[in-house]
């Protein structure tokens, strides 16, 4: 579709999605569509934000995204943990209805298959300009995983992303390299990536062999190969010239985005900044470290409030603003102690990063899944807070409607148009969501109500100093009344239980759930 095809079709589709939910004109004879970003942190928690009630560590630049727009406090990612919550989020699909959509290994194969439809293949459809920089961990190459040396594909230039600046897996995981579209960023021919996760490397140095080349130690896991004096999850050599260092990756990556952002000013575009804040391992800049008093977790979040206060300057700077729907949320909930010893936990006093939720990331609990939601756009979205539940997994859908497309059958098939209330015009949301624990257990909210299936597996994971919430009894809170999940109602309300158990094995059961 050329440009102005695309217009009349934003014009008709907007108003259309929206008659009867909505009065306010979406867009006027001399609109396109608007540029969407969306910044994705990693492991923020629902307490963690000065906007959602944090005290100790401010972060004036996100609170400043808040003012400005609408501040959810009842939107959920899809999993609590990073690959399936961004698998949810990018194909429209609950991760848990395939298999291999676990936390990823550093070597994953692609996970998304290549002409897959995804948000961002809908996106490009629309006409937009599109981007993923940061964090992807969603595999990339063929089974058998990438040939680092040489062109990574499949990956997200398959899956409708135009141009991608990525992290591969994590920032603890190797390769400890970035890759450009479909290369490694800075690699010496001579000197070629050997990456595994079975068994180690001969010759490379590891944090359990050499603790005294480690500038930070690890708490649990985290002992292999040593990359600028962090020891990672799993092995590598070569590629040295290509390693990344923690402490300048959010500089690098935020001026990735804004490159993009300068770029394709004059058309729409779509960033996908999936930040490598506040994961770990935690290595502020310099700028950063030591500034929060709350160790490098706190210093990470000053981190991550600066990059998004550049995107909202540079947003400012291109006259944009006014035209770009900001979204900003994080793919899981918060985990203070991750396997390094960074002083996190030492320096928390009484900072409550899932505020007031119970568990964290990796738990079914409701610490696991609901996060700091921000949407912005000047004029267009309703500013205040919403309680309209909102799931990630509904953002394709809506941000599709958004730009006019509408979906084949075959996309997307958990995702829903929520745009009425993802801009603040209906605070309805959602009839229910579905949440996913690293566990593997399921849970359904609806009507404030929360249904946490029976699952196995141990109640705290030690390590992390997180309550999973496994229990082999099915468990059942009224969140109204009871937002820290406290008071377990299963016993006394076996209708409810019933009726909450039935709709989520039917949500288990069809193939698809988009209506
Ligand atoms: C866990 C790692 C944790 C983190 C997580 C993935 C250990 C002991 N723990 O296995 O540090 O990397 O995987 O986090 O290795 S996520 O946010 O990407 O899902
Ligand atoms: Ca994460």
């Amino acid at each position: 579709m050329n440009r102005s095809a695309t217009r009349r079709h934003f014009l008709f589709q907007t108003a259309s999605s929206l008659a009867g939910a909505c009065s306010a004109s979406l867009a006027g004879p001399s609109s396109r569509p608007p540029n969407i970003v969306l910044l994705y942190a990693d492991d923020l928690g629902f307490g963690d934000l000065s906007c959602y009630g944090a005290r100790r560590t401010p972060t004036p630049n996100i609170d400043r995204l808040a003012a400005g727009g609408l501040r959810f406090t009842d939107a959920h990612a899809t999993s609590a943990t990073c690959t399936p919550s961004r698998y949810s989020l990018l194909t429209g699909e609950y991760a848990w209805r395939r298999k291999d959509t676990g936390i990823a290994r550093g070597n994953a194969a692609a996970l998304i298959p290549p002409g897959r439809p995804t948000l961002a293949s809908t996106l490009q459809k629309a006409g937009y300009a599109t981007a993923a920089v940061g964090k992807w961990h969603l595999g990339l190459g063929p089974q058998g995983g990438p040939n680092w040396d040489g062109e990574i594909a499949p990956g997200p230039g398959d899956i409708g992303f135009d141009y991608s600046f990525l992290i591969p897996a994590t920032g603890d995981r190797v390769p400890c390299v970035f890759v450009e579209n479909r290369r490694v960023v800075g690699l010496d021919p001579a000197d070629p990536i050997a990456v595994s996760f079975d068994k180690p490397i001969l010759a490379e140095p590891t944090g359990k062999d050499h603790p005294e080349l480690l500038k930070m130690h690890p708490s649990h896991g985290h002992d292999q190969t040593i990359v600028n004096g962090v020891s990672r999850i799993g092995y590598m050599s070569g590629g040295k010239a290509a390693r990344w260092v923690d402490e300048d990756i959010a500089d690098t990556l935020t001026q990735k985005a804004i490159r993009f952002m300068e770029a394709k000013a004059d058309r729409p575009f779509f960033l996908y900044f999936a930040t490598q804040d506040i994961h770990v391992p935690r290595m502020p800049h310099s700028r950063f470290a030591d500034k929060s008093g709350q160790g490098a977790r706190g210093d990470v979040i000053l981190q991550l409030d600066w990059c998004v206060g550049q995107i909202l300057d540079t947003l400012d700077r291109l006259g944009l603003s006014g035209n770009t729907l900001v979204l900003l949320s994080s793919d899981n909930g918060p985990v203070v102690d991750d396997g390094y010893r960074d002083r996190s936990v030492e320096l928390l006093q009484d900072h409550k990063p899932a505020g007031p939720l119970r568990g964290g990331k990796y738990s079914a609990f409701d610490g696991g899944t609901r996060v700091p939601f921000l949407v912005r756009w000047p004029g267009k979205v309703r500013k205040g807070t919403s309680p309209a539940l909102f799931s990630q997994v509904d953002l394709y859908a809506s941000l599709a409607a958004l730009a006019g497309q509408s979906l084949p059958p075959a996309a997307a098939p958990d995702s829903r148009n929520h745009l009425p209330s993802l801009l603040g015009m209906s605070n309805e949301g959602r009839e229910y969501a579905v949440e996913h624990s690293a566990s593997g257990a399921l849970s359904i909210l609806r009507g404030g109500w929360k249904y946490i299936a029976p699952h196995p597996g141990p109640r705290i994971d030690r390590n992390v100093q997180i309550e999973l919430g496994n229990d082999s009894d099915p468990q059942l809170y009224d969140l109204r009344q009871d937002l820290g999940e406290r008071n377990n109602l299963a016993p006394a309300n076996p209708s409810k239980v019933r009726e909450l158990s039935d709709l989520l094995q039917k949500v288990q059961e069809s193939p698809r759930t988009r209506v």
